[in-house]
């Protein structure tokens, strides 16, 4: 399949993130999409660089003055304090109810707080570099759609699911597959879906789409009652406004079987169908592994073929792009066999 992929990942390297209160290496790696690459040109897939300029459709799913933050961020956070280049903004205090989120403050702890969810969502110098890179990557995969391809997968990171219309957390910063699904609707899809299959609800995504009826987004994951990102991605959230009907959530309990992650998946792709989608955008996360480390779902690496399959019998033009997956030296057979499945190879 061919696939997008940008060097630029590697300007995205935090040294650390806060697991249980302390400081650890970060899970979210650029050995991740390196064990990805090797595994594809292995197999044969032509590996291409991005060349589309996601800015227009960025600015159609996040709002300006998150985009302009992030930009920035890092210029800003240097300019700060002296040293500041060796060390990590975290947020510290959040816009959480009765707080005002409509004004901007000045200072950068203040400012990096109103544009995150978490704390768990690491700045490095080259953030924006490796995200924006990303975005093109699912601009340009959407591109080739529009232009007749099948199927396009674009490994990228960081991930993008979990970054919301002006935040964001999980380890994401641009959502990736927002872009390629809003991009595919400026090519004249009028309907587009968005399965997200990572281990975490894609609530950034969600959120995007949740008041639109021309973008279908379904998603399996981990029961938000005890997995990240806790605060959304249960069954009762189905849309609102014209969008009402258009979010199909699909929560399951941590440590459930294979069996039951397939059911939800036959569910997912029913109303996939159902929607008569003109294509499909697949968020990636391949933190359904049994041997990822901050994930509780049971897929073995054969599971991710027969994922690949269930996918290709939809019949739709289709963009995968690369979510989570913490199990960086098996994410590459991982990937590949979701990519040779669909393909039928
Ligand atoms: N701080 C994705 O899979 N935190 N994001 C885990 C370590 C949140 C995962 C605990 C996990 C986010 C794209
Ligand atoms: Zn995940």
């Amino acid at each position: 399949m061919l696939t997008f992929f940008s060097d630029s990942h590697h300007a995205h390297a935090p040294q650390y993130e806060f697991f249980r209160g302390e400081r650890v290496p970060c899970f979210e790696t650029p050995a991740r999409a390196e064990y990805v690459k090797a595994r594809l040109s292995e197999r044969g897939h032509v590996l291409q660089t991005p060349d589309a300029d996601s800015r227009a459709v960025l600015a159609k799913v996040h709002s300006a003055r998150y985009l302009a933050f992030l930009e920035h961020a890092w210029r800003d956070w240097v300019q700060l304090e002296a040293g500041n280049e060796e060390r990590q903004p975290f947020p510290s205090v959040w816009p959480v109810r009765t707080l005002r989120s409509d004004v901007e403050p000045l200072n950068f702890t203040a400012r990096l707080g109103l544009y995150s969810m978490d704390n768990g969502s690491p700045l490095s110098a080259g953030t924006w570099q490796a995200a924006k890179a990303g975005a093109d990557a699912a601009a340009s995969a959407a591109a080739l759609l529009t232009a007749g391809e099948r199927a396009v997968f674009c490994c990228s990171r960081p991930p993008g699911h979990h970054a919301g219309p002006d935040f964001m957390g999980g380890y994401c910063f641009l959502n990736n597959a927002a872009v390629a699904a809003q991009a595919l609707r400026d090519g004249g899809a009028a309907r587009v879906a968005v399965l997200d299959v990572d281990y975490h609800h894609g609530n950034g995504t969600q959120s995007i789409f949740y008041d639109r009826s021309d973008v279908l987004f379904v998603s399996l994951h981990g029961d938000p009652m005890t997995e990240y990102p806790f605060y959304l991605g249960h069954a009762d959230e189905t849309g609102t406004g014209k969008g009402a009907g258009f979010n199909l959530n699909l929560p399951l309990p941590a440590g459930c079987t294979v069996v039951r992650w397939f059911e939800a998946l036959e569910a997912a792709c029913l109303r996939i169908a159902s929607f008569k989608a003109d294509a499909l955008v697949v968020s990636l996360g391949l933190d359904t592994f049994a041997g990822d480390p901050i994930s509780k779902f049971a897929l073995q690496p054969d599971d991710f073929i027969r994922l690949g399959e269930r996918l290709g019998k939809l019949g739709l033009p289709t963009v995968f792009v690369l979510e989570g997956g913490y199990a960086a030296a098996e994410l590459g057979t991982n990937a590949v066999n979701v990519i040779e499945g669909f393909e039928g190879l």
